[in-house]
């Protein structure tokens, strides 16, 4: 509760910051977009990462406005990002399954690309497979809503959740991420390696992008790019960095 309390007031005292990890596309590492990651600076403690705040920001329903302050900060940061017209740069949010509790959350996100001015196609919406488990069509209906919007949708940590073939079909599913652990075990582990082209083969069949989460080596970016892995992500090109930081990003990783 005493953390719930804080939390509460983080918000209202703007301590929440977002910080960007920059995607790079193959072959040539030019940066495509970020993902926001949230954080929390933490008076007299310091910046505090997500997983030690987002569990009782869920269980507490907080994450809610939470995840509004976050949508609303990244679609400004990505309509400065775009401000040519071009979609140069993508920003990708991460939505908790709560927030799709709420029955207003397509309008929510529709007034906030209005309010920030940026354009669906900036934007990406980052979720896990579990939500994909529950059998009413409401998250169904949702996700329908947003591709009709424009926005495009992206499964987080793909392989290490329910992964079930099935929600690939029913769902309207842009990209897939695959999760940190194979990327990194897939370099050196022959099994590892075939589930990861396994599954660039099925987003290719199915006409999806492919996202490589926590590339941290050469040698991993080498194997993701052979096999036909259209962009990464991972400590090898950057840690998220913090919005002002993001000014002098070089155009390409070497
Ligand atoms: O930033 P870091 O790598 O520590 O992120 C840890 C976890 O926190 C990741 O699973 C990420 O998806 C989650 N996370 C980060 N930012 C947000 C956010 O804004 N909303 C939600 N729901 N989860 C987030
Ligand atoms: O939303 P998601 O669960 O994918 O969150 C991404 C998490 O992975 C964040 O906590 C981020 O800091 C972390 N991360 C990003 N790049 C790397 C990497 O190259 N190696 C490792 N170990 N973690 C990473
Ligand atoms: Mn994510
Ligand atoms: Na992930």
């Amino acid at each position: 509760l005493a953390l719930e309390s804080e939390l509460r007031r983080a918000v209202e005292r703007g301590e929440l910051e977002l910080h960007y990890q920059p995607k790079v596309s193959f072959p040539h590492h030019e940066v495509v977009g970020s993902e926001a990651l949230l954080r929390w600076r933490r008076a007299g403690v310091g910046l505090v990462p997500p997983n030690d705040f987002i569990p009782v920001a869920e269980e507490t329903g907080l994450i809610v406005d939470m995840g509004n302050w976050v949508l609303r900060e990244a679609c400004r940061a990505a309509a400065e990002w775009n401000a040519g017209g071009e979609a140069l740069h993508k920003v990708s949010v991460n939505l908790s399954a709560r927030q799709f509790e709420s029955h207003d959350l397509v309008s929510v996100v529709g007034a906030i690309l209005d309010e920030t001015g940026c354009r669906p196609e900036w934007l990406e919406l980052e979720i896990t497979e579990s939500l994909l488990l529950e059998e009413d069509g409401a998250i169904l209906t949702t996700l329908s809503a947003f591709r009709a919007m424009g926005l495009s949708i992206a499964i987080d940590d793909f392989g290490t959740g329910y992964s079930s073939l099935s929600y690939l079909a029913r769902f309207p599913i842009d990209t897939l991420k695959i999760d940190k652990s194979f990327v990194q075990k897939a370099a050196t582990d022959r099994r590892h390696a075939e589930l990861v082209k396994a599954i660039l083969s099925i987003a290719r069949c199915l006409g999806q992008e492919v996202v490589a989460e926590g590339v941290e080596t050469a040698e991993q970016a080498v194997f993701l790019r052979q096999n036909g892995c259209q962009v990464a992500q991972g400590f090898l090109f950057s840690r998220p960095l913090p919005k002002p930081d993001m000014a002098s990003l070089p155009r390409r990783f070497a």
